[in-house]
């Protein structure tokens, strides 16, 4: 583990040797990463003719930053996300550096091999942050090295260093981009750098005119560091020759459109071109000596390809005062590729005939283009000491050593007690508060909220620990505080986000990889407005889709929030639980039920291999908790703890609760969360009208659809010898629960919200959408009357 001070790392600039070797490193860089994505498309057997695609312009727009960093810049402990379209370059690394075998680098996009974009969980190399869904790479290491900040002030040793995002200049217009860097929660990151490779191209254009200045303008207003890279050496020596300042503000001023055709045009046109404005003279003399011949090269000397300049730009962040830095560095999108700079050219792909002109232009003899650098070369040399020094000359990808929680210290339940009438949002803050009392838990629990934290019931366990900030803040308790004691310090253990839900499930994504990524292991637990998960969805998918664990409560749900009207009740929210992968969802109506699933859920967290996120649904609503008394008692409290996580149970078992009813017909009622107490109600109604009506409680519809697909045994519900009709009922889209039948082979009517909310009593919209008792009784008639027809 580093005990982390960010001691100043050599600020010796390379030699004219090292740039060398370092310039042979970037050709064989460019040349791989191309040829791969040529090899794809070109060579392999293509069995269906679908294009198989891969970016070599955007590619080799990052060959130089990429050297740069693996070959020189890089320490252990630093964690770099990659720009999603430059993925076959950061494979080539990997590969040069002894970390991928060759047999991948004709894989790319194939089954078993690399994956289109850098993935932790798929990619057969160590990718440090999945990229592909543009904006989300750029500020994942943000909250990644906010985790690492948390982890150093809470346990003062991590394994991480610096976080380093390279990004496309387009996916400065993602929106999360800003909801990021804006947050005060992220402020003042000392060990974050962002390069922004600022080739000012997208998908499909040559992004018109130059944001760059309003850019830096911004980032320097939010306190970070702004460098940039813009001109090469060779260009920088010519502005400084008399009359240099001419063509500097020709090329500063012409638009990028202009500058992107220029740069296409064959010598003497390009001349012409650049002489062609009213200083035309005194360019004309300071480019008297470059011949054709090198002109090209003049003009596309930008420092985002210039080696030695990225390197000098890149030591200035570790100039005190720390701060985080970002760098524009200026490239060419296609750099030495025919395709440079051409505004179609992101899917553009070499012909056979410009990989054998590259292959030469690049000195690659046949029979060595898949070659890596013979060890007793200074290539060679120099790759085998950077794997040495970033891997400890491991060749394989490992999880890295991480300090975490006995599973085995989480108790399978803390004895809540609680009042006859409590909603689960409110057993959710009580057991926070509880698990606080327990230390090896509450150390690697940290809270986070997009400032809903006093409404989702976070206040016990903020007045318990107090809200993280990097430095100690004084109290001033006022009286509007007395429910909330806010102590702002470092050894706070709740981060306040401001109104982002994307924040959130940045956050909780990227401290549920703590382990990974800082060598700590932390619990993140979120609570967000459930309507309001969908305004994080993107997030919310990355995070699981990177392999991270946390738990986030999305309270209140549904239409019980009745007064809050449409844009408040959430209806879709039930499908996101069963149908995103590697995530676990439970929708409780019982505080007993709730505490057994959270410490499972900080359970699964524990487990690296095989753990998972667990999404709960929550609500204000009170429940009686009484109406789990027959359960509790039939079933015994173990049985039903085990039912619960399985993912349901029978809470009314008509004919043994109530053996002396006269029963003439069987209803099953299968419902989950808020609701439940009209079921209770409705089949209590059915139960006097002689109908036998079970009410089966779904504590988690997908954890039953997951085993129902596994073929488990699930006849205790849904006995398939006598298949009962069944009414779903759900404070959400009635699809959700709608598939249940087929458990049993029994037909379904499902009942659930199959429109917009709107304000009103809850009473009002239980009835307005068919949900109050008298509503599902009658659809339980009318089920009995469609199948004795
Ligand atoms: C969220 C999202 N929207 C759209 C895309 C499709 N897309 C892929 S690359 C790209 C343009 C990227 O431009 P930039 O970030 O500047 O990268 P570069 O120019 O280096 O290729 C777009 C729109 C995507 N990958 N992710
Ligand atoms: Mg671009």
């Amino acid at each position: 583990m580093i005990t982390h001070a960010p001691e100043p790392l050599s600020e010796q600039l390379p030699s004219a040797e090292q740039l060398a070797t370092l310039a042979a490193l970037q050709r064989r860089v460019l040349w791989l990463a191309t040829l791969i994505v040529h090899h794809a498309n070109n060579v392999r057997p293509n069995l269906d003719g679908t294009k198989v695609g891969g970016h070599q312009a955007s590619s080799a727009s990052m060959v130089s930053i990429l050297t740069a960093l693996y070959f020189d810049f890089l320490q252990p402990g630093d964690r770099v996300a990659v720009k999603p379209h430059s993925s076959p370059a950061f494979h080539a690394i990997q590969y040069l550096l002894g970390r991928l075998p060759q047999r991948y680098l004709t894989e790319l996009r194939a089954y078993g091999g690399l994956q289109s974009y850098p993935s932790r969980t798929k990619d057969p190399d160590e990718v440090d942050f999945s990229t592909g869904s543009v904006g989300l790479g750029a500020v994942a290491p943000a909250f990644a090295a906010l985790a690492h900040r948390y982890a150093m002030a809470h346990f003062e040793k991590v394994t991480s260093r610096r976080f380093i995002a390279l990004i496309g200049d387009a996916e400065l217009d993602e929106g999360n981009v800003w909801e990021a860097l804006l947050d005060e929660a992220l402020e003042n990151l000392d060990n974050l750098i962002w390069i922004v490779d600022l080739n000012r191209q997208s998908l499909d254009r040559v992004i018109p005119g130059i944001k760059a200045a309003r850019l830096k303008r911004l980032f320097s207003d939010l306190g970070w560091r702004v460098l940039e890279a813009k001109y090469g050496r060779l260009l920088q020596s010519l502005f400084a020759r008399p009359g240099g300042d001419a063509l500097r503000v020709r090329i500063d001023e012409m638009s990028n459109e202009e500058y992107q055709a220029l740069i296409r045009l064959p010598a003497p046109t390009m001349r012409e071109r650049l002489l062609d404005c009213p200083d035309g003279t005194t360019i004309a003399a300071v480019l008297h000596d470059i011949p054709d011949e090198t002109l090209g090269e003049v003009v596309t000397n930008l420092g985002g390809h210039d080696l030695g300049e990225l390197l000098a730009v890149l030591a200035q962040t570790n100039e005190e005062p720390r701060r985080p830095t970002i760098i524009f560095a200026y490239t060419i999108k296609g750099f030495g590729l025919p395709t440079a700079g051409h505004p179609l050219n992101h899917s553009q792909l070499l012909s056979a005939d410009q990989i054998a002109t590259l292959a030469t232009q690049l000195g690659i003899r046949p029979g060595t283009e898949w070659d890596a650098f013979a060890p007793d070369t200074p290539e060679g040399e120099l790759c085998a000491a950077m794997a040495a020094r970033l891997f400890a000359g491991s060749p394989v990808k490992q999880r890295p050593p991480a300090e975490m929680l006995d599973p085995a210290a989480v108790p399978l339940d803390v004895a809540l007690s609680v009042p006859d009438q409590i909603s689960t949002q409110e057993a959710f803050g009580r057991l926070l508060v509880r698990l606080a009392d327990i230390p090896e838990l509450r150390r690697r629990i940290v809270t986070t909220s997009p400032d809903v934290s006093v409404s989702t019931n976070l206040a016990g366990w903020i007045n318990k620990t107090g809200v993280y900030s990097p430095i100690e803040h004084p109290d001033y308790e006022t009286e509007a505080y007395r429910l909330l004691r806010w102590k702002r310090g470092p050894s706070g253990q709740h981060i306040e986000l401001g109104i982002s839900e994307m924040n959130l499930f940045m956050l909780l994504g990227m401290f549920g990889l703590a382990d990974d990524l800082c060598g700590q292991q932390l619990i993140p637990i979120g609570t967000v407005y459930d309507p309001f998960v969908l305004r994080g969805l993107d997030a919310l998918i990355y995070g699981v889709y990177s392999g991270a664990r946390f738990i986030v409560a999305g309270t209140p749900a549904g239409i019980t929030l009745s007064p809050e009207g449409g844009a408040h009740q959430s209806t879709i929210t039930p499908s996101i639980g069963i149908e995103l992968p590697k995530l676990e969802s439970f929708e409780p109506c019982f505080a007993r039920e709730l505490e057994w699933l959270l410490l499972d859920a900080i359970r699964s967290c524990c487990d690296r291999e095989h753990g998972r996120s667990t999404y709960l649904r929550l609500t204000t609503r009170p429940v009686d908790q009484r109406l789990l008394e027959p359960a509790l008692q039939r079933l015994g409290p173990q049985e039903l703890r085990r039912q619960v996580l399985r993912g349901g149970y029978r809470l009314i078992d008509s004919r043994r609760d109530y053996p002396t009813a006269a029963v003439e017909q069987s209803i099953q009622l299968v419902a989950a969360g808020a609701i439940i107490p009209e079921v209770c109600a409705a089949a209590e109604y059915l139960r006097r009208e002689g109908v036998a009506a079970d009410v089966i409680n779904i504590v988690s519809p997908r954890r039953l659809y997951e085993a129902w697909r596994n073929r488990a045994n699930l006849d205790d519900l849904f006995p398939r010898h006598n298949p009962t009709p069944i009414v779903t009922i759900l404070d959400g889209a009635s699809h959700a629960l709608a598939w249940l039948g087929g458990i049993a082979g029994a037909p379904v009517t499902p009942l659930g919200v199959d429109d917009f909310g709107l304000s009103a009593a809850r009473a009002d919209l239980y009835r307005h959408f068919g949900l109050d008792p008298l509503s599902i009784a009658e659809a339980a008639f009318q089920a009995l009357d469609a199948t004795s027809r």
